[in-house]
C-alpha cells in the first residue's frame, strides 16, 4: 500500500466524537477517570452511567496511558480513555506524553480488533495545549501507526469546532505536501 492510500485512511472532520458509529472513540479523560467536563461529558453523558460503573473498576489511569471500556449507548463499541497532559508551556515532557496517548490508544484499538477510530484532540481544551503543535503530534503519531499497521482501516481526527478543523487541514496539508 503506498504512501496516498495511507493518507486516505486519515479523515479530518467537524462533529460531536459521541454520536459517530465507529468501532472505538478515544475519550480526553482525568487520571482519576472520574468524568468531567468537555468531551468526557459529553461521552459520559451520552453512554449512560455504566461507563462511570466501567471506569470506576479499571482505577486510575497515569498520564500519557489509556483504558479501554465498552460504549454502552453510544454507537461506538469502545471508548478508550486516554489522560493527555495539563500543558505546562512544553518543557515538562508534554509532546512525548501526548504523543504516548495516541500510541497507547492505538495499541489498545490493535488488541480489540477495532477497524474504524476517532480522536478527539486531546489535550487541546481544559488541558491547555496549544492548538497545532497538538495537531502535529497528533497527525505525526497517526502516520507513523497507520504506515505499519494495515489492520485500522479509517482514523477520524474529530474537531469540535471550525477554528481546530482548519488547523488540523492545515497541519495535514504540511504533511501531505512534505512527502
Ligand atoms: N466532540 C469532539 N470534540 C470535542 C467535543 C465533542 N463533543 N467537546 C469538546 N471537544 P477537553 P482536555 C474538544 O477540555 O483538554 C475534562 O474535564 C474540545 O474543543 O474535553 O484533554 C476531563 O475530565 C477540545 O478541542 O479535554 C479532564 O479533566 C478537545 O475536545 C480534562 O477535561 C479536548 O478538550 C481534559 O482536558
Amino acid at each position: 500500500m503506498g504512501n496516498k492510500d495511507m493518507f486516505n485512511r486519515i479523515n479530518i472532520i467537524q462533529a460531536d466524537i459521541a454520536a459517530l458509529n465507529v468501532d472505538a472513540i478515544v475519550n480526553a479523560a482525568n487520571r482519576a477517570l472520574s468524568g468531567g467536563g468537555g468531551v468526557d461529558g459529553v461521552i459520559h453523558r451520552a453512554a449512560g452511567p455504566e461507563l462511570l460503573q466501567a471506569c470506576r473498576q479499571l482505577g486510575r489511569c497515569e498520564t500519557g496511558q489509556a483504558k479501554i471500556t465498552p460504549g454502552f449507548r453510544l454507537p461506538a463499541r469502545y471508548v478508550i480513555h486516554a489522560v493527555g497532559p495539563v500543558w505546562q508551556g512544553g518543557d515538562k515532557g508534554e509532546p512525548d506524553l501526548l504523543a504516548s496517548c495516541y500510541r497507547e490508544s492505538l495499541r489498545l484499538a490493535r488488541q480489540h480488533d477495532v477497524k474504524t477510530i476517532a480522536f478527539p484532540a486531546i489535550s487541546t481544551g481544559a488541558y491547555g495545549y496549544p492548538l497545532k503543535p497538538a495537531a502535529q503530534i497528533a497527525i505525526q503519531e497517526v502516520i507513523v501507526y497507520l504506515e505499519q499497521d494495515q489492520s485500522l482501516e479509517i482514523v477520524f481526527l474529530v474537531c469540535f469546532d471550525r477554528k481546530s478543523y482548519e488547523t488540523y487541514q492545515q497541519v495535514m496539508n504540511e504533511y501531505e505536501d512534505a512527502r
